[in-house]
């Protein structure tokens, strides 16, 4: 029942009260209301207008648009320190908000980092570990997309879902996702699919009402490899040409000591094999470069269209603009492909929030704090004004972006990988601001790495057995216990 409705049920409660003080008949009832109703029926239009008008700019809840690319490492944009890639669509976002100098997910494989981005929990808590399980109807209403859709929020998502294989269609009120990993190109098309979900984002933003707030989610595939393809990373053929007389600078940590130095199932594992297709040879290393920094050139190019298309439909000043990607990739480093490792590379990533609300002066343009993947549901609650469930793990990051210090912020956070144990090594641990202990939690006897990453922020150097380290490891032993016991 609609709210007006329910106005008017009470209203008719009230006369009836009254007729009953006073004795009066049914049928003097009936035509009281009946004569009431044209009455109200102009109240109720009044007052929706006095509603909107009570939500104009300032005082409407805020759009939210959340992009998320797919293995997009953390230093692949211009803003992020990248001398050869071109992003200026998303340089410029970074300029207009926060850019997350430190910037992690709790579990670096697609399907649990969205999970995680959906519903603020560690995969200890969602339990979504495989690419085969959804999230249960109850675990799914306590998502960021179905929380702001009971809110009033008109819901778009496009792209990669990632979550399980049955979709939530009928959840959203437009939905372009697809299962699975999708195709750089459908059957016969030449049509690139990071294009062609800027045309559905550009689509859904035409068909906003001003008055309703939207939360759209654009899911990017790109730069995620098309795994076993001929060619595992096809640009837009627009940009065939980009980057093709340049020479992308080699990883240090490339050199094939640093991969003898790892323990021997790394070695063998999933990691390895990718490496072996992509990056085996300098010549392979370029061509992969190449057209993964082309991918995320053409990601560029439809964020690009669709800021233009927030600013043409005038929706540009009420809309939180939230860019990040779901996990990093080893560019070949420590002789690896993609992630899943707890290494830098795999688990840092781009995360920019935008609130053009905001004046620069209350801006923080670089936030130093670390922030994680669960945060982002927390966050985007945050700024429409709904109170994250009790499950939630993460924090809102707003007070960053405001450029206020958020009270006892986290220092250290948990790691885990659980995902595809044959093929990839289980790993736990915890980063804290300086160190980084990783613990394969299969090996038998246990493996463990210990970093110091104030002096060694490439990872060279594993502490673990060296004895001078060994209260610092002994310390990180023990929050890597008590973390996996709180966490559940
Ligand atoms: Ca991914």
């Amino acid at each position: 029942m609609y709210t007006d409705e329910l106005v008017f049920v009470a209203l008719i409660r009230v006369i009836s009260e009254i007729c009953g003080q006073f004795k009066l008949r049914a049928a003097t009832l009936y035509e009281l209301s009946s004569a009431l109703r044209p009455a109200w029926i102009l109240i109720s239009f009044l007052l929706v207008l006095a509603a909107g008008a009570a939500d104009l700019p300032g005082r409407q809840k805020p759009n939210i648009l959340v992009l998320v690319t797919d293995d997009q490492r953390w230093d692949s944009l211009g803003c992020t320190g990248n001398r050869i890639v071109q992003s200026p669509n998303i340089d410029r976002l970074a300029a207009r908000g926060t850019l997350f100098r430190n910037a992690f997910v709790t579990t670096s494989i697609c399907c649990v980092s969205r999970a995680s981005i959906f519903s603020g929990q560690y995969e200890r808590r969602h339990k979504i570990v495989d690419f085969n399980t959804p999230f249960t109807p109850d675990a799914f209403r306590k998502t960021y997309p179905a929380l702001l859709k009971q809110h009033g929020y008109r819901l778009g998502f496009i792209g990669k879902y990632g979550v399980g294989n049955a979709m939530p269609t009928n959840e959203f009120d437009y939905w372009r996702g697809f299962p699975g990993q999708g195709q750089y190109f459908a059957r016969g098309e030449t049509n690139h699919l990071t294009h062609k979900m800027g045309e559905q984002a550009i689509a859904f933003l035409e068909g906003v009402n001003p008055l309703q707030p939207f939360c759209l989610s654009v899911s990017f595939k790109a730069p995620h490899a098309q795994d076993g393809a001929p060619r595992e990373f096809p640009p837009d053929p627009r940009d065939e040409s980009l980057y093709a007389n340049v020479t992308f600078p080699v990883p240090r940590t490339t050199r094939e000591d640093f991969f003898r130095a790892q323990p021997e199932f790394v070695k063998t594992s999933e990691g390895r094999r990718r490496w072996q297709r992509r990056f085996a040879d300098l010549e392979m290393f370029q061509k992969t470069a190449r057209d993964y920094f082309r991918l995320i050139t053409g990601i560029d190019r439809e964020i690009g269209r669709i800021m233009q298309a927030l600013t043409t439909l005038r929706l540009a000043e009420n809309t939180i603009v939230i860019f990040t990607s779901d996990n990093g990739f080893f560019l070949g480093e420590r002789g690896m492909a993609d992630k899943w490792l707890m290494h830098e590379e795999s688990i840092r990533v781009p995360l920019i929030i935008v609130d053009p609300r905001l004046k620069s002066s209350n801006r923080r343009k670089e936030a130093n704090a670390m922030a994680l993947n669960i945060d982002l549901a927390p966050t985007i609650l945050d700024y429409s004004g709904i109170p994250s469930p009790p499950t939630t793990q993460g924090r809102s990051l707003r007070s960053w972006v405001e450029g206020k210090r958020a009270v006892n912020w986290r220092k250290d956070w948990f790691y885990e990988h659980h995902s595809v144990p044959d093929k990839i090594p289980q790993s736990e641990g915890v980063r804290t601001e300086r160190w980084k202990y990783i613990r394969y939690i299969a090996a038998q006897p246990i493996v463990e790495e210990l970093y110091d990453l104030k002096r060694d922020s490439c990872e060279e150097r594993n502490l673990a057995n060296q004895r001078a380290y060994s209260r610092t490891l002994n310390r990180l032993r023990a929050r890597w216990k008590e973390l996996r016991n709180v966490l559940e």
